[in-house]
């Protein structure tokens, strides 16, 4: 952390600006054919909010579908620290592509979805109800039935446990479903100490629900992805998972790479943070969790470190 506020100081506002400019400028690191396709673009939230061939998370085909591309979501793997596939980051589901949503957690084994949007926002639509709100109550979206079976309230987020069933295979699972309520529409939270908190709920959350799955679960230790979506699935999922991943990095060997990070996420979630107020909280975070953890005095670090050039 001593390295990162040395960084940060060095660069000021306005440098680390610049930092965020120079990964913008970077080519999208692959095509993006999948999500182009004809019948594939409805089920794209924004036309320019496309997800790269090489990271895309394919749903297996059914056998009673001819639709050769009816294995499209708009949904890419993201590696965590030291884990691939840590991540699934996805757009907020269309009502048309509810179903697909559901199909993907289940094939995927997903056990924790975390939503950093609201529904609605600004009275604009963000992403569509895909779960049911209320406890007790159950929807079905395409060969799942979805029951609410309790909600726990949070200062800051909402934490729904969900119970789906295959009416196909007739099993049923589990599915914690995080919704962070406080991250403002435009921007960033002033304070990360929110965040903080919220990330080591959902990370205690994953962890207990990883070794729930006991022997069942074959894949990397780590367990199933962690589902992540906003609205495009690219702001504020990617501010998300680049500081869950630089906090990760800084526990296990005391150092953090917020442009490593970031640049890396890029080439399996193009467009990953869309603001450089996203990318310059995603230092602040750090600082704060380091100060938090008594890694960093206060006296190490102010605000006013970065008033002289800002402008
Ligand atoms: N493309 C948007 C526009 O044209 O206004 C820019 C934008 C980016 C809008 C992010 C909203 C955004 O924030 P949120 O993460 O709240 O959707
Ligand atoms: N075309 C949209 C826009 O710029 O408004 C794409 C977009 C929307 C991009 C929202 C990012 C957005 O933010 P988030 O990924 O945080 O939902």
């Amino acid at each position: 952390v001593h390295d990162l506020v040395e960084h940060v100081k060095r660069k000021k506002k306005k440098g680390i600006y610049q930092e965020y400019e120079e990964i913008r400028k970077e080519p999208p690191a692959g095509t993006f054919d999948y999500s182009k396709k004809l019948s594939n673009q409805i089920k794209n939230r924004y036309s320019d909010v496309l997800c790269l061939d090489q990271s895309r998370v394919g749903l297996c085909q059914l056998c009673d579908d001819e639709d050769e591309t009816s294995d499209y979501i708009n949904a890419s793997f993201m590696d965590g620290y030291k884990r691939s596939n840590a991540y699934i980051a996805t757009q907020g589901p269309l009502p048309k592509t509810f179903g697909d949503f559901w199909r993907m957690v289940w094939e995927q084994m997903v056990l924790i979805i975390v939503m950093t949007t609201r529904v609605v926002e600004r009275g604009r639509v963000k992403c569509g109800q895909y779960w049911p709100l209320e406890d007790g109550r159950t929807e079905q979206h395409g060969y799942f039935l979805v029951r609410n079976t309790h909600i726990q309230v949070f200062q800051d987020f909402k934490l729904s446990h969900l119970e789906l069933y295959n009416t196909q295979s007739g099993e049923r699972r589990e599915v914690c479903h995080y919704l962070y309520v406080s991250w403002p529409d435009f921007g960033v939270p002033k304070s990360a100490s929110a965040m903080l908190d919220f990330r080591e709920h959902v990370l205690q959350r994953r962890e207990a629900a990883v070794q729930s799955l006991g022997s069942s679960w074959t894949g990397p230790p780590g367990g199933p992805p962690v589902v992540v979506h906003c609205s495009a699935g690219i702001g504020r999922t990617g501010t998300f998972c680049t500081l869950d991943i630089c906090l990760s990095r800084l526990e296990d060997i005391a150092s953090v790479d917020v442009r490593q990070t970031v640049r890396r996420m890029r080439t399996q979630r193009a467009f990953s943070i869309q603001t450089w107020d996203q990318y310059y909280f995603c230092y602040t975070a750090v600082i704060e969790y380091g100060q938090r953890h008594g890694k960093l005095s206060p006296v190490q670090w102010s605000d006013s470190d970065l008033e002289t050039d800002s402008e």
